[in-house]
C-alpha cells in the first residue's frame, strides 16, 4: 500500500502529531480554525484531503498508516452523509474527533447525525456543527495530559480568553 503523503503541511516542520483531515476542499474553511488553534498553541500537525467516498482507498491508507507516521489524534471533517470520521475511527485506535461540516442542504444536521451517531465500540468524539476551532482545542487538551509544556500553554490561553471576556463586560458596565 502506497504511503499518505499530506499534500498541505502545518508551518512546522516537526513531526505532526494531529492530522487534520476532510471530505473536500471546500470544507477547508471551516477546518482550518483547527489548524489555526493548533498553530496559537504550538502543536504540530498536518492538513490534507481524504474522501470516505470518493477516495476510499487513500481513507483506508490513512487510517491504517497513522498511528505508525507518528500521529496522536485525528481530526476528521465531513458534510452531508459524513461518513469519514466513523470510517477512519474503524482503521485506527487513535482518538478521532468529527467535525460535521455545515453542509448546503440541511444546515448541517445530517452531518452532525452522520458522525455522531456511531455504534457502540467505535467511538467518534463529535464537535458542534463547524466546530473545528473546539475539535483543535480538544485535541491539544488531550495531548496536554502527556506534555506539561503543552498544558502550561493551554492554562495560559485559557486565561487569556477569560480575561478577554471579563474586559468586555467591564466595558459594557462602565
Ligand atoms: C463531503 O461532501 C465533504 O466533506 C463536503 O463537506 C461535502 C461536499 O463536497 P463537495 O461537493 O463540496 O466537494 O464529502
Amino acid at each position: 500500500m502506497t504511503s499518505i503523503m499530506p499534500t498541505i503541511s502545518g508551518t512546522k516542520p516537526q513531526q505532526p502529531l494531529v492530522g487534520i483531515i476532510m471530505g473536500s476542499d471546500s470544507d477547508l474553511p471551516v477546518m482550518q480554525e483547527a489548524a489555526a488553534i493548533l498553530q496559537i498553541l504550538e502543536v504540530p500537525y498536518e492538513v490534507t484531503i481524504v474522501s470516505a467516498h470518493r477516495t476510499p482507498e487513500r481513507m483506508v491508507a490513512y487510517g491504517k498508516e497513522a498511528r505508525e507516521r507518528g500521529l496522536k489524534v485525528i481530526i476528521a471533517g465531513a458534510g452531508g452523509a459524513a461518513h469519514l470520521p466513523g470510517m477512519v475511527a474503524s482503521l485506527t485506535p487513535l482518538p478521532v474527533i468529527g467535525v460535521p461540516v455545515k453542509s448546503r442542504q440541511m444546515n448541517g444536521l445530517d452531518s452532525l447525525l452522520s458522525i455522531v451517531q456511531m455504534p457502540g465500540g467505535i467511538p467518534v468524539a463529535t464537535v458542534a456543527i463547524n466546530g473545528a476551532r473546539n475539535a483543535g482545542l480538544l485535541a491539544a487538551r488531550m495531548l496536554a495530559l502527556g506534555d506539561e509544556t503543552l498544558m502550561a500553554r493551554l492554562d495560559h490561553w485559557i486565561h487569556q480568553q477569560t480575561d478577554q471576556v471579563l474586559k468586555k463586560a467591564e466595558a459594557l458596565e462602565t
